[in-house]
């Protein structure tokens, strides 16, 4: 069976992308599974497509395996020219996260946000690379509400729900989010792919 290799060190992301890519027809690797080390590479690209492309070239060429990178980010309306490309950046960790952008936010009634992801495709053997993007749309909560997923999960609320990707879960984030959105057309592309 044909191998392809997700290249992230975030265990939400590499649970997502399992999930929504399901049986597609080729065996999905993680870097836990192969047994080669594939350092985290500096992200000094300036768009998630320039990112995702550096994550998903630097463990294809370590791996020898066709691979897909996502990058990805939260966009804050309020907030232009924050967070977005450098969302990871915010602060140390989820939690940190979390709560360094409601305290920015606070008082502020122009809630609106959106999630954007690229997942590059990359074949160490050609040095081809494809990119798909995906976005979801909604608001930021006042306060986090469920522990489900990771990230900015707990305050962020799609269009067309009232609960937050932390309450909701997996079983519908993966049918609306910016990550499936982009998965969904890569797959498309892997359908065709020899
Ligand atoms: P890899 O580069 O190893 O894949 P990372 O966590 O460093 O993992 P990014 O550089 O793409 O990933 O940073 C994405 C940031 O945006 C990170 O802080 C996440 O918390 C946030 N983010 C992205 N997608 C998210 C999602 O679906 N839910 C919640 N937060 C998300």
């Amino acid at each position: 069976m044909k191998k392809l290799l997700i290249a992230t060190h975030n265990a939400g992301k590499k649970k997502e992308i399992s999930e929504v890519l399901g049986s597609i027809g080729w065996e999905v690797l993680t870097l836990d599974d192969i047994s080669l080390s594939v350092p985290e590479p500096e992200e000094t690209g300036t768009t998630y497509e320039e990112n995702a492309l550096i994550k998903a070239k630097h463990a294809g060429d370590i791996s020898g395996l066709l691979t897909i990178a996502d990058d990805s980010g939260i966009e804050v309306e309020a907030l232009p020219g924050e967070l977005g490309v450098y969302s990871s950046r915010f602060a140390k960790s989820d939690e940190e996260r979390v709560q360094k952008l409601l305290k920015t936010m606070e008082g502020q009634t122009k809630r609106g946000a959106k999630f954007v992801s690229c997942i590059v495709i990359y074949d160490p053997v050609t040095q081809m690379h494809n990119s798909f993007f995906g976005e979801v749309v909604g608001k930021l909560a006042e306060e986090p509400r469920g522990s489900r997923g990771f990230g900015y999960d707990p305050i962020f609320i799609p269009n067309g729900y009232e609960k937050t990707f932390g309450e909701l879960g997996n079983e519908v984030k993966n049918t609306i989010s910016h990550r499936a959105k982009a998965l969904g057309k890569m797959k498309k592309y892997l359908q065709n792919y020899n």
